[in-house]
């Protein structure tokens, strides 16, 4: 069969650039390894940035988010026993909309497949990239239920599959530049089916440690405790996991965390990476399948959306005899992935500096922290970058 644009992969980004384009009526296939239910329920990001919430809103695919998504409280940094607040929505002008991922995906596909008839095939398997440096690129996939093959020909494919996805497996030898950056620490995210302990975020700076806490909704909240590389989340049992989040997150006058059942307990090993360029021929990479931001600053689910709003328009404006789009595509998302990065890397060094065991790297991140807390030009300029920086998308 023949589309004119195949996207793989229906997370956030995917389905963003599957929504861009049946609105604006290109053909398109997207194919998702996982069945809808399981998309739909899969915890990862929680914030979203106000310019992203804009730009979904002014496409028509943010109504549900805009009712229910929680509105972002304060911020707070705590250590050595003293809470030290920081007004970031104020200091910056702008808001996080707490919107945890599986709504935001679930939003997607009701308003791809249920509003506007788009088509999903879901669960397939062995899906194959072929001819991506010709003009008649093609896709192949196994039906699950059938066990036949299909083959899908196209003008583009959107690789928007994530981390672990076979599209960027299938550029070529030495045509990509695939930096990695290993923080060399390890987070155990969590979630507690409990009420937030505070209205925000709270970043815990200890020697034994990070420790976080972020509200998601009122019946779950998102903790992350930092652990060395490959640590096995069974070795965290609920009162290891308690107690030590007491001990990071302790500060005078703060009320005790609210507990409850930890939902979800996974390690995850804190690393970067970007693919340049992030097109290949016909085929365009976005999201976590281009580059992984460690989810210090939630950032990466922003990021993702930022490629997709930027693909899907490229590829309508492209139908109507306009390149210059996909001819800056990978730079203009490369420009903000870059950007994202360096902020994930200069707060990455202010939260485990405590934690490292090295005094230069210890005294530095105390000395940030200092001038973050003590001069408001220093907090407008974190709180900007923390919120998200504006794109007139
Ligand atoms: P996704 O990984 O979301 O989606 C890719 C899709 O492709 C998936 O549905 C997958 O099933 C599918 N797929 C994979 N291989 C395929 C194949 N061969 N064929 C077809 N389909 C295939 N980001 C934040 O901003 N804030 C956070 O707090 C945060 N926390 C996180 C916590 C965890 C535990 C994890 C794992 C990630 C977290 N992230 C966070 C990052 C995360 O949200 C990603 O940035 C975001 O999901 C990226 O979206 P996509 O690029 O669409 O990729």
């Amino acid at each position: 069969t023949r589309t004119r644009v195949v996207i793989i992969g229906a997370g956030p980004a995917g389905l963003t650039v599957a929504n861009l384009l049946r609105t604006a009526g290109v053909d398109c296939v997207l194919l998702e390894a996982e069945s809808r239910e399981f998309i739909e329920q899969r915890p990862r990001a929680g914030f979203m940035e106000e310019w992203v919430v804009r730009a979904l809103a002014r496409r028509g695919l943010a109504d549900r988010l805009l009712e229910r998504a929680g509105r972002q409280g304060e911020f707070e940094f705590r250590f050595d026993g003293a809470r030290h607040t920081m007004r970031t929505g104020e200091l910056s002008g702008r808001r996080h909309f707490v919107y945890p991922q599986p709504l935001l995906v679930t939003d997607l596909v009701a308003s791809y497949v249920d509003r506007a008839g788009g088509e999903v095939r879901f669960g397939v398997r062995e899906v194959a990239l072929h001819d991506i440096d010709s003009d008649r690129p093609a896709v192949s996939y196994t039906d699950p239920v059938t066990g036949a093959r299909h083959r899908i020909e196209c003008d583009f494919i959107a690789g928007c599959d994530g981390a672990r996805g076979v599209s960027r497996a299938a550029v070529p030898d030495g045509r990509a530049v695939l930096t990695r950056n290993d923080h060399g620490v390890a987070w155990l995210a969590l979630l507690a089916e409990a009420p937030p302990s505070a209205d925000g975020v709270i970043f815990g700076i200890h020697e034994r440690g990070f420790g976080a806490h972020m509200a998601r909704s009122a019946q779950v909240t998102r903790y992350y405790l930092q652990v060395e590389p490959g640590e096995d989340a069974g070795n965290w049992s609920h009162e290891r996991v308690w107690d030590e989040l007491r001990v990071r997150l302790a500060a005078d006058g703060s009320p005790p965390l609210a507990e409850g059942p930890l939902i979800e307990k996974v390690v995850l090993d804190m690393h970067n990476y970007v693919v340049e360029p992030m097109v290949f021929g016909r085929l365009h990479l976005a999201g976590d399948a281009a580059h992984l931001v460690a989810p210090i600053a939630a950032k990466g689910m922003n990021l993702a959306i930022n490629d997709a709003l930027l693909l899907g328009d490229a590829l309508i404006a492209h139908y109507q005899g306009d390149d210059s789009g996909l001819a800056g595509y990978s730079e203009a998302c490369l420009r903000r992935v870059w950007q994202y990065l360096e902020f994930s890397q200069w707060l990455f060094d202010v939260l485990h500096g405590a934690s490292s065991g090295d005094r230069f790297r210890a005294g530095t991140a105390r000395a940030r922290l200092r001038r973050l807390l003590g001069s408001e030009s220093a907090a407008k300029a974190f709180a900007r970058l923390y919120m998200g920086e504006e794109a007139d998308l």
